[in-house]
């Protein structure tokens, strides 16, 4: 439509147009905040969307505000949108999709394109992509707009193929052009569409449920293993039902932490290598058998075909991925859990005594064993030390929600910290992606109210830390803690050639991480022993103040990639060529 008719029309009838409808169609299927990095051609949709009532959370950076969407889908259960401009903005916010993709999180990344006329001809229009071909391998589906009537569709669209089956990323293309397009504002309002049953639960067949049954009934040494699919489903009393029915060991995977209490007396977390390697039946509850299961074969998972498995998950084709499944169950974890738990009855279902008191036995005795290193007073501080008090601080303020990036600063964190309520632990996830914390800190302040405790490797804080503005700017309640001992692993690495720069793995030594967030007005704390640690992170989430503390860790207390040393690749020369490799 022209210019002059739409004034026409207007003249006759109340117009809407391309801006208006896409907000509307958002929040019509109550989508009702956006992660957003404002630019050409979007500024003023973010503008709009912010004058009609929806809550714009405006980023430094595309990747944090993508990060801080997928993060918003896991806890919501409903798609997370960040906005983007065109070819850059567009780039920097597909890494998040494709790790909320990878994480089966949902989420919708829409970002503005310039005109398809010009791209199709590579005629170089300002930030010209091809962005829709670009973000198909990255995501579930990718989608174009081309016209303003079609807004209400393709947004329902987006919606289902997001967060229906496996949930995940999805890209909705937007033409600058197309946002201006003006259409007769009843017709437009007839043309959104509000999605019915966006996620359909569906139920296994009973034969399906019958041989998961007959498979327990044979079970010995039993044990579940909580995923972050069962966590994001929501079905928290049903998954404390069929565990505390069945009295099985039951294993969370780290997102999974809280659904039952870590706390919980059948909680394997501290005898794990022992209930990975001796269990001899898995139900795998909303989690996939990967690298962070040593793909279910191996010395930690016992002989190869030695265990059987059951699998509750929503995707067909996840069975069988990296070892046979002995009975799939497919279907939401709600109602997969629910049909087993009616079906148990009269099974005779528990396990054997002496399973259960070994379990018992080895989680006591390593608990014991952490618990005496959570006491020391090293000076200067180790891991160990100030997660004792972060563990602490977690016990009294359950509410608080965990957020943890880093190597030593992760592996460490998640073995030490319990974590009391569902879906209240966020980190790396399924890529071990580093700087996705200060996004995950923010959707998590932002989407639930609550406080936010954000233990960060001095690493991982760097690839995100800019954010800290944006926490500032939304005074949220974060306390971000920086675990600083000068490094990747470890802040003591030597240049092996003896030249003068830096290790590769070394930082600026005692950086002052906490002055990045006064300098936006927030509070910044160095602190150097237990107690200055504890003190300054009781303070901040007493007071709500957005506050960086700055703890100094002793750089020579980390191990080379945390837990997972084992999957660097090794080089037969290098033991010979550097005396520094032999250590
Ligand atoms: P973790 O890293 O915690 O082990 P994964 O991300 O590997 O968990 O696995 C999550 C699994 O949960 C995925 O295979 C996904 O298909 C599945 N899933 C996601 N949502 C649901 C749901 N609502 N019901 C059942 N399975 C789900
Ligand atoms: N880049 C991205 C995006 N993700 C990654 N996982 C890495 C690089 C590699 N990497 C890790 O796997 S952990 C890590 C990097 C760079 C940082 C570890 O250092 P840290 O934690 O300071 O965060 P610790 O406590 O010093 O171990
Ligand atoms: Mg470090």
């Amino acid at each position: 439509m022209t210019q002059a008719a739409a004034i026409e029309l207007d003249a006759q009838a109340e117009v809407t147009d391309g801006f208006h409808l896409l907000i509307d169609a958002l929040k019509l299927n109550d989508i009702t905040t956006i992660y957003n990095v404002p630019g050409i051609p979007i500024t003023d949709l973010g503008r709009y969307a912010q004058a009609q009532g929806m809550r714009v959370i405006s980023f430094r950076h595309e990747q944090h505000a993508g990060y801080a969407a997928s993060v918003a889908g896991f806890l919501t259960k409903k798609p997370g949108v960040c906005m983007t401009v065109s070819a850059p903005g567009f780039m920097n916010g597909l890494t998040a999709l494709a790790n909320a993709t990878t994480n089966c999180w949902p989420m919708i990344l829409i970002s503005g394109s310039s005109e398809r006329e010009i791209v199709d001809l590579a005629q170089g229009d300002y930030e010209e992509m091809d962005q829709l071909a670009m973000a198909r391998p990255f995501c579930k589906a990718a989608y174009r707009l081309t016209y303003a009537e079609d807004i209400g569709i393709a947004v329902a669209r987006a919606i289902r193929s997001a967060v229906s089956g496996r949930p995940g990323g999805v890209y909705l293309d937007i033409p600058g052009a197309m946002l201006g397009q003006t259409m007769e504002a009843a017709k437009g309002a007839q043309s959104l569409v509000k999605v019915i049953d966006p996620a359909p639960r569906s139920t296994p067949a009973p034969d399906a449920i019958a041989r998961a049954i007959g498979v327990m009934k044979e079970a010995k040494r039993p044990l579940i293993v909580i995923g972050k699919g069962a966590a994001y489903d929501q079905s928290d009393d049903t998954v404390r039902e069929l565990v505390e029915k069945s009295g099985y060991p039951f294993l969370p995977m780290s997102m999974a932490k809280g659904l039952l209490p870590d706390t919980h007396p059948q909680c394997a977390s501290a005898a794990r290598s022992l209930v990975l390697k001796e269990s001899d039946v898995v139900i795998m509850l909303g989690a996939r058998i990967n690298w962070l299961l040593s793909h279910g074969k191996g010395k930690q998972w016992g002989e190869p075909g030695g265990k059987r498995f059951i699998q509750i998950d929503i995707d067909a084709e996840e069975m069988d991925s990296n070892v046979e499944i002995a009975a799939p169950l497919v279907g939401d974890v709600g109602s997969c859990a629910r049909a087993l738990i009616d079906a148990m009855d009269n099974e005779g279902i528990a396990p054997p005594k002496d399973w259960l008191d070994l379990v018992h036995s080895k989680a006591e005795a390593n608990m014991e064993k952490m618990a005496a290193r959570l006491q020391n007073n090293n000076n200067p501080m180790d891991y160990h030390a100030a997660l004792g008090v972060l563990k602490q601080v977690i016990t009294e303020q359950p509410d608080t929600i965990l957020v943890n990036e880093g190597a030593n600063t992760l592996d460490l964190a998640r073995s030490i910290i319990n974590v009391h309520k569902p879906r209240h632990r966020i980190d790396v996830g399924t890529w071990g992606v580093m700087g996705i914390g200060m996004g995950a800190a923010i959707a998590a302040s932002i989407e639930t109210g609550k406080r936010v405790l954000a233990v960060e490797g001095d690493s991982a804080f760097g690839f995100c830390g800019m954010e800290v503005e944006t926490i500032c700017r939304y005074k949220l309640p974060v306390c971000v803690v920086v675990f600083n001992n000068n490094g990747i692993y470890r802040g003591d690495g030597e240049n092996w050639g003896g030249g003068g720069d830096p290790a590769t793995t070394s930082f600026v030594p005692d950086a002052r991480y906490d002055k990045m967030m006064e300098a936006f007005g927030g509070v910044g704390a160095w602190v150097t022993t237990p107690d200055e640690l504890r003190r300054a992170v009781n303070e901040a989430l007493e007071s709500g103040k957005p506050t960086l503390v700055n703890a100094a860790i002793d750089p020579a207390a980390g191990k080379e990639s945390g837990n997972i040393g084992n999957l660097n690749p090794q080089s037969v020369v290098a033991q010979k060529l550097y005396p520094q490799a032999r250590k």
